[in-house]
């Protein structure tokens, strides 16, 4: 298996039990894979999606131009809706459940699934299944945002066209039982729409205004609009400028990269280097709760009994990793570093 051909960590670590069984994340690099040569396929635009996008846009322009007029009250909120639409990404659909590096209790998979609701990036398991194609074929064809198509298309340009027929064939192929088991995301895939159109604006707005008579309109366009926007800007940050720009220390074969403003933007999702070389880590980089506020809510989650069973790699496993697949610089420094 992939795991053991990295020979870095036991496969069991990471293997949540299932009816006796057990399901894999599917969710590691596959080295061998080549992509298929042969001419693109045209681009099909989805006129529906640009229209969208932009009147989406226009209304968070629109939003900032109102923060002089909003009360304090509200521009709080629309904080603490970024952090809690923030942690149903980072904390739920990418380190829970695309990548299971963690065990998290029913109360708080609801609480992240409500979160991802008001986030409105498409359902968990959809999320999901896209993201674990993303990481087995990073940057190739069969990966839906592939960087190698340039800024644009990484960072928002993917979700305007039709997908490339190689992330269909190869996401078809992926095994997502442990997602098509959990009750909670099935749950939310069945009453997604609602659930968005509740949580993602209605929520949002009504809470001013109701709490502190703040008016209908600029709670729809500041925790609403402005919030939304920003976090999918944030989070679509790791899929352009964390695959572009930053230093990759733990492998040079990848575009991924260590991207600190991504990590402060992205609630600590910017060491994309490291990610994608130990995916099952809940931390997702070498660099303790630095920039890291993921990291920081799912170690306050297994204080309080919430959640447990967090995945780490050894040292020694980071240390064999580095060596094979870094610079001698990198590879000397972590062996010292660890002495
Ligand atoms: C959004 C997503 O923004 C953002 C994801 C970002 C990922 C970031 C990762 C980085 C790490 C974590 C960072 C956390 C940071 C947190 C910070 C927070 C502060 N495998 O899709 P369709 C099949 S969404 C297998 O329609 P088209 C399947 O049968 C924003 N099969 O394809 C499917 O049917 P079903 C809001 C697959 O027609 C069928 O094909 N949403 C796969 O090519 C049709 O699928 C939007 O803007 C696969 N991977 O359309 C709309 N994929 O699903 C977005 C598809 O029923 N999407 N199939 O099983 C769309 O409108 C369309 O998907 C499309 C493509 C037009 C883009
Ligand atoms: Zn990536
Ligand atoms: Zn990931």
């Amino acid at each position: 298996t992939d795991t053991e051909k990295n020979g870095f960590y036991p496969a069991k670590q990471r293997m949540p039990e299932q009816n006796g069984k057990t399901a894999g994340t599917d969710d590691a690099f596959d080295e061998l894979y080549k992509e298929k040569e042969g001419v693109m396929p045209p681009i099909r635009i989805v006129w529906k999606n640009v229209v969208m996008m932009t009147l989406l846009h226009i209304g968070a322009v629109y939003g900032l131009s109102l923060i002089p007029s909003a009360k304090a009250l509200t521009l709080l909120w629309a904080w603490i809706c970024f952090m809690i639409s923030g942690f149903g990404v980072s904390a739920g659909v990418h380190r829970l459940w695309s990548h299971r590096s963690y065990k998290a209790t029913l109360p708080l998979r609801l609480f992240l699934a409500i979160g991802n609701s008001m986030a409105f990036q498409n359902d968990i398991y959809e999320w999901s299944r896209d993201h674990r194609v993303h990481h087995k074929y990073a940057d190739t064809n069969a990966d839906p945002h592939n960087s190698s198509r340039g800024f644009f298309f990484s960072h928002i340009g993917w979700l305007l066209v039709r997908k490339h027929p190689d992330v269909i064939e190869k996401g078809s192929k992926l095994d997502l039982s442990d997602l098509k088991a959990d009750g909670v995301v099935m749950f939310q895939r069945r009453y997604y729409k609602l659930s968005v159109v509740v949580m993602c604006f209605i929520f949002p707005t009504l809470v001013p205004w109701y709490f502190w008579d703040e008016s209908l309109w600029v709670a729809y366009f500041i925790p609403g609009l402005l919030r939304y926007a920003a976090v999918l800007h944030s989070t679509w940050l790791v899929n352009s400028a964390a695959h572009m720009w930053g230093m990759r220390p733990f492998n040079l074969n990848i575009n991924p990269r260590e991207n600190r403003f991504v990590s402060f933007c992205a609630l600590g999702e910017g060491f994309h280097n490291y990610h994608h070389t130990f995916p099952y880590d809940y931390a997702t980089s070498e660099h303790g709760s630095l920039l890291n506020g993921t990291k920081v809510f799912i170690d306050l989650m297994c204080f309080i009994g919430l959640a447990e069973d967090r995945k780490t790699p050894s040292r020694e496993a980071i240390l064999a990793r580095v060596q094979r697949t870094a610079t001698r610089e990198t590879a000397f420094v972590h062996a010292i570093s660890s002495a």
